[in-house]
């Protein structure tokens, strides 16, 4: 285990078309995480499509695609120790319905087609995902002053 874990979240353009941006960041910023990179974008339908590559047979992926690429996401990364599985619990689960209360998508919407926001399943995908939405040189390099008060 590392405590330079990284995963990928992104704000889906619900959630930035809803004013949820600030709140989401501070919550990981709140727990303790280290924002390693950030970025406000329009994504392209091709990068979209790559970025569910795993979802292309199941029936709502060209929704899934339409939807993403509907507006603006906030794409990030994230570092900390378990920083995937733990960003996965501060999310939810994938059906807002499922989500409890105290999660992202428990707290902020209703709906699997408009869940918000996106966060890495694993070490493997967060890998694929970061090197997908960003450059290297685009992941900061710096030492955060709450580390020693945090691990
Ligand atoms: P997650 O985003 O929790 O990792 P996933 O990777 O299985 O979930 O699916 C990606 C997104 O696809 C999910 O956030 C919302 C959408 N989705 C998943 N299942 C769906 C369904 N049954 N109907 C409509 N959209 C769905
Ligand atoms: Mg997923």
């Amino acid at each position: 285990m590392s405590n330079e874990e990284r995963t990928f979240i992104a704000i889906k353009p619900d959630g930035v078309q809803r004013g949820l941006i600030g709140d989401i960041i501070k919550r990981f910023e709140q727990k303790g995480f280290k924002l390693v990179a950030m970025k406000f974008t329009q994504a392209s339908e091709s990068l979209l499509k790559e970025h569910y590559i795993d979802l292309k047979d199941r029936p709502f992926y060209p929704e899934l695609v339409n939807y993403m690429a509907s507006g603006p996401v906030v794409a990030m990364v994230w570092e900390g120790l378990n920083a995937v599985k733990t960003g996965r619990v501060m999310l939810g689960e994938t059906n807002p319905a499922d989500s409890k209360p105290g999660t992202i998508r428990g707290d902020y919407c209703i709906q699997v087609g408009r869940n918000i926001i996106h966060g890495s399943d694993s070490v493997k995908s967060a890998n694929t995902e970061i090197n997908l939405w960003f450059k290297p040189e685009e992941l900061c390099s710096y030492e955060s002053c709450a580390h020693t008060w945090l691990y």
